[in-house]
Protein backbone atom coordinates (compact mmCIF):
# COMPACT_ATOMS: atom_id res chain seq x y z
CA UNK A 1 0.00 0.00 0.00
CA UNK A 2 1.04 3.44 -0.57
CA UNK A 3 0.29 6.95 0.74
CA UNK A 4 -0.48 9.76 -1.89
CA UNK A 5 -1.72 13.58 -1.13
CA UNK A 6 -4.82 14.34 -3.54
CA UNK A 7 -5.29 18.42 -3.78
CA UNK A 8 -8.90 19.32 -4.83
CA UNK A 9 -10.69 22.45 -6.18
CA UNK A 10 -13.98 23.69 -6.99
CA UNK A 11 -15.07 26.82 -7.97
CA UNK A 12 -18.54 26.53 -9.57
CA UNK A 13 -21.77 25.31 -8.77
CA UNK A 14 -22.10 23.92 -5.58
CA UNK A 15 -18.49 23.96 -4.29
CA UNK A 16 -18.65 22.28 -0.62
CA UNK A 17 -20.85 19.34 -2.31
CA UNK A 18 -18.89 18.83 -4.82
CA UNK A 19 -15.40 18.38 -3.17
CA UNK A 20 -17.49 15.96 -1.13
CA UNK A 21 -18.93 14.16 -3.79
CA UNK A 22 -15.34 13.32 -5.55
CA UNK A 23 -14.15 12.21 -1.95
CA UNK A 24 -16.30 9.75 -2.20
CA UNK A 25 -16.10 9.09 -5.81
CA UNK A 26 -12.67 8.36 -5.18
CA UNK A 27 -12.60 6.05 -3.13
CA UNK A 28 -13.01 2.14 -4.05
CA UNK A 29 -11.50 -1.37 -3.02
CA UNK A 30 -8.09 -0.09 -4.51
CA UNK A 31 -8.14 3.42 -2.22
CA UNK A 32 -9.39 4.63 0.88
CA UNK A 33 -9.23 7.89 2.14
CA UNK A 34 -8.11 8.53 5.58
CA UNK A 35 -7.80 11.73 6.16
CA UNK A 36 -9.02 15.09 5.11
CA UNK A 37 -8.18 18.58 6.02
CA UNK A 38 -10.18 21.66 6.47
CA UNK A 39 -12.02 23.34 3.71
CA UNK A 40 -10.38 26.54 2.60
CA UNK A 41 -12.06 29.51 0.75
CA UNK A 42 -9.10 31.13 -1.67
CA UNK A 43 -8.23 33.00 -3.91
CA UNK A 44 -8.17 32.37 -7.78
CA UNK A 45 -4.28 31.59 -8.76
CA UNK A 46 -2.56 32.28 -12.37
CA UNK A 47 -5.64 32.86 -13.90
CA UNK A 48 -7.66 35.10 -11.37
CA UNK A 49 -10.67 36.45 -13.12
CA UNK A 50 -12.49 34.00 -12.09
CA UNK A 51 -14.92 32.88 -9.02
CA UNK A 52 -12.56 31.82 -5.56
CA UNK A 53 -11.98 28.77 -4.80
CA UNK A 54 -12.99 26.02 -1.90
CA UNK A 55 -10.02 23.93 -1.79
CA UNK A 56 -8.49 20.94 0.29
CA UNK A 57 -6.30 18.49 0.76
CA UNK A 58 -6.92 14.73 1.13
CA UNK A 59 -4.23 11.77 2.25
CA UNK A 60 -5.34 8.51 1.11
CA UNK A 61 -4.17 5.27 1.20
CA UNK A 62 -3.83 2.87 -1.81
CA UNK A 63 -3.11 0.04 -4.25
CA UNK A 64 -2.99 1.97 -7.63
CA UNK A 65 0.29 2.79 -9.34
CA UNK A 66 1.22 6.38 -9.80
CA UNK A 67 -0.42 5.99 -12.91
CA UNK A 68 -3.64 4.36 -12.04
CA UNK A 69 -4.17 7.24 -8.92
CA UNK A 70 -3.69 9.84 -11.80
CA UNK A 71 -6.64 8.10 -13.80
CA UNK A 72 -8.60 7.46 -11.38
CA UNK A 73 -8.70 11.41 -10.44
CA UNK A 74 -9.41 11.76 -13.92
CA UNK A 75 -12.23 9.45 -13.88
CA UNK A 76 -14.26 11.20 -11.05
CA UNK A 77 -13.68 14.19 -12.70
CA UNK A 78 -15.35 13.36 -16.01
CA UNK A 79 -17.96 11.28 -13.51
CA UNK A 80 -18.46 14.46 -11.86
CA UNK A 81 -19.14 16.10 -15.30
CA UNK A 82 -16.28 18.02 -15.99
CA UNK A 83 -15.29 19.28 -19.14
CA UNK A 84 -11.70 20.95 -19.53
CA UNK A 85 -12.20 24.02 -21.45
CA UNK A 86 -9.91 27.20 -20.34
CA UNK A 87 -6.62 25.90 -18.82
CA UNK A 88 -6.94 26.83 -14.89
CA UNK A 89 -10.08 28.25 -15.89
CA UNK A 90 -13.34 27.64 -13.55
CA UNK A 91 -14.09 24.18 -13.26
CA UNK A 92 -16.87 21.88 -10.97
CA UNK A 93 -13.53 19.81 -9.41
CA UNK A 94 -10.27 19.83 -10.30
CA UNK A 95 -7.87 16.80 -8.42
CA UNK A 96 -4.05 16.62 -8.51
CA UNK A 97 -1.84 13.94 -7.10
CA UNK A 98 0.83 16.12 -5.05
CA UNK A 99 2.70 13.51 -3.43
CA UNK A 100 2.77 9.74 -3.67
CA UNK A 101 5.30 8.25 -0.97
CA UNK A 102 8.30 9.46 -1.66
CA UNK A 103 8.28 8.91 -5.32
CA UNK A 104 9.46 11.41 -7.66
CA UNK A 105 7.63 10.60 -11.34
CA UNK A 106 8.35 12.51 -14.42
CA UNK A 107 6.05 10.83 -17.71
CA UNK A 108 3.85 12.40 -20.29
CA UNK A 109 0.64 13.88 -18.37
CA UNK A 110 1.92 12.53 -15.17
CA UNK A 111 4.37 14.58 -13.02
CA UNK A 112 4.76 13.79 -9.23
CA UNK A 113 5.67 15.59 -6.64
CA UNK A 114 3.14 18.39 -8.72
CA UNK A 115 5.35 20.92 -10.31
CA UNK A 116 3.70 23.97 -8.80
CA UNK A 117 2.64 22.82 -5.39
CA UNK A 118 5.76 24.84 -3.89
CA UNK A 119 4.44 27.71 -4.94
CA UNK A 120 0.93 27.74 -3.85
CA UNK A 121 -0.77 28.62 -0.92
CA UNK A 122 -4.18 26.97 -0.99
CA UNK A 123 -2.18 23.34 -1.51
CA UNK A 124 0.65 24.17 0.99
CA UNK A 125 -1.90 25.56 3.72
CA UNK A 126 -4.11 22.28 3.66
CA UNK A 127 -1.26 19.88 3.32
CA UNK A 128 0.56 21.25 6.09
CA UNK A 129 -2.47 20.60 8.29
CA UNK A 130 -2.27 16.59 7.38
CA UNK A 131 1.59 16.30 6.80
CA UNK A 132 3.91 19.20 8.46
CA UNK A 133 7.00 17.16 8.70
CA UNK A 134 6.65 15.13 5.41
CA UNK A 135 9.76 15.80 3.03
CA UNK A 136 9.58 17.13 -0.63
CA UNK A 137 11.73 14.15 -2.33
CA UNK A 138 13.23 16.84 -4.50
CA UNK A 139 13.12 20.04 -2.66
CA UNK A 140 14.22 18.31 0.09
CA UNK A 141 12.50 20.61 2.63
CA UNK A 142 9.24 19.66 4.76
CA UNK A 143 5.86 21.32 4.03
CA UNK A 144 6.18 22.81 7.05
CA UNK A 145 9.54 24.83 5.58
CA UNK A 146 7.92 25.58 1.77
CA UNK A 147 4.54 26.87 3.44
CA UNK A 148 6.87 29.12 5.93
CA UNK A 149 9.05 30.22 2.66
CA UNK A 150 6.37 30.67 -0.05
CA UNK A 151 6.59 34.24 -2.01
CA UNK A 152 2.24 33.00 -2.75
CA UNK A 153 0.70 36.05 -0.42
CA UNK A 154 -2.59 34.78 -1.84
CA UNK A 155 -5.95 34.54 0.95
CA UNK A 156 -6.04 31.18 2.30
CA UNK A 157 -8.34 30.59 5.04
CA UNK A 158 -10.20 27.81 6.89
CA UNK A 159 -13.80 27.80 6.49
CA UNK A 160 -15.26 27.40 10.02
CA UNK A 161 -17.21 23.09 9.89
N1 LIG B 1 -6.40 25.65 -9.49
C1 LIG B 1 -5.85 26.08 -10.63
C2 LIG B 1 -5.53 27.48 -10.90
N2 LIG B 1 -5.78 28.36 -9.80
N3 LIG B 1 -6.50 28.80 -7.62
C3 LIG B 1 -6.99 28.37 -6.44
N4 LIG B 1 -7.16 29.24 -5.44
N5 LIG B 1 -7.32 27.06 -6.24
C4 LIG B 1 -7.15 26.12 -7.22
O1 LIG B 1 -7.46 24.91 -7.01
C5 LIG B 1 -6.63 26.55 -8.47
C6 LIG B 1 -6.30 27.91 -8.63
C7 LIG B 1 -5.52 25.12 -11.70
O2 LIG B 1 -5.81 23.84 -11.39
MG1 LIG C 1 -5.12 21.87 -10.53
Amino acid sequence: MSVAYLSLGSNVGDRRRNLLDALRSLAADDLAVRRVSSIYETEPRELPDQPWFLNLVAEVETALSPAGLLERCLHTERTMGRIRQVPKGPRAIDIDVLLYDDLVVKAPGLAVPHPRMAERRFVLEPLTELAPERKHPILGRTIRELLAATLDQAVARAEPE
